[in-house]
């Protein structure tokens, strides 16, 4: 049995098959983080998607946690397990590969656990690839707008701009924000192609995609820059108990050069 609400956003073309969406959640060691009322609502509301989540490890008591949350919501929602942490992207890859071979849908993608960004954000970029048939995928941007409510501690914000720009510079791509952790991508053999094998960074796994991406499309940035839609959240708030510490910074960096070596070069 799945519990499904009556207000259905059901803002996509009904036609379709459902859910038309698979959305990964990463989670290691969430037990505290994960707002079960949200999810559950989330789930029995929305049947264009469907929330992989996926538990490499975690040694406290998220797995209860990801089980109260598909009680009565199993037809969309889906818990992996493995038992070895191998990190965010890793663990996203697996859901991703998961749902690409188990599931029809015409969009996947990954959002984090934190919900930093909201899930109500997910309908909004389903509504743009649905009206913008040229976009391939809707990245999360975090941009301190006016009239938004976007809310990153001022440290984060700034080496978040000292890494954007050097990505933008290292892509030839002007993309604002590359680790944002909202992002869809529509179904393509492209996608298939950029999640088939391992990633070689960890926390920049997102630019990795990018520079795989590029790859395909001959290394042509101009190609790329018209397929990507960077969405500006209407809301963005940095949760605290981030994994990503401060010397993290310079892994990414040295993440950045690897990809550059193996992708750019
Ligand atoms: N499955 C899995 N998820 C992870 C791992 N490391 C981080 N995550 C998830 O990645 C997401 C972002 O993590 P977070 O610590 O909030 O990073 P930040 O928002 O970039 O500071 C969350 O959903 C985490 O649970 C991991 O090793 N395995
Ligand atoms: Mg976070």
């Amino acid at each position: 049995m799945c519990i499904v609400a009556s207000n259905l956003s059901t803002n996509w073309n009904s036609s379709s098959v459902y859910p038309r969406a698979s959305v990964v959640v990463p989670c290691y060691n969430e037990a505290a983080r994960l707002d079960t009322e949200l999810f559950r609502q989330y789930i029995a509301g929305n049947m264009q998607t469907r929330i992989l989540f996926v538990d490499d490890g975690s040694t406290d008591g998220t797995a209860s946690v990801l089980e109260n949350i598909r009680a009565g919501l199993e037809c969309r929602a889906e818990i992996l397990r493995a038992s070895e942490n191998r990190g965010k992207a890793e663990a996203v890859r697996l859901g991703i590969t998961h749902a690409l071979n188990h599931f029809e849908q015409e969009v996947a993608g990954y959002w984090d656990a934190d919900l930093a960004t909201p899930l109500d954000s997910i309908s909004r970029f389903l509504n743009l690839l649905d009206s913008r048939p040229d976009i391939e995928m809707v990245f999360g941007a975090r941009v301190k707008l006016l009239g938004r409510y976007v809310v990153r501690r001022s440290t984060r914000h700034y080496l978040g701009r000292v890494f954007a720009t050097v990505v933008s510079q290292m892509l030839r791509l002007p993309i604002y924000d590359t680790q944002c952790g909202a992002k869809l991508f529509r179904v393509t053999p492209n996608l298939r192609k950029v999640f088939a094998e391992a990633f070689i960074s960890s926390w920049v796994f997102d630019v990795e995609i990018i520079a795989r991406y590029l790859n395909l499309y001959g290394n042509d940035p101009v190609h790329l820059e018209r397929v990507i839609f960077e969405y500006p959240l209407e809301r963005w708030t940095d949760v605290a108990g981030s994994k990503v510490g401060p010397g993290d910074f310079l892994t990414a960096l040295w993440d950045l050069i690897k990809i550059q070596r193996k992708y750019l070069g």
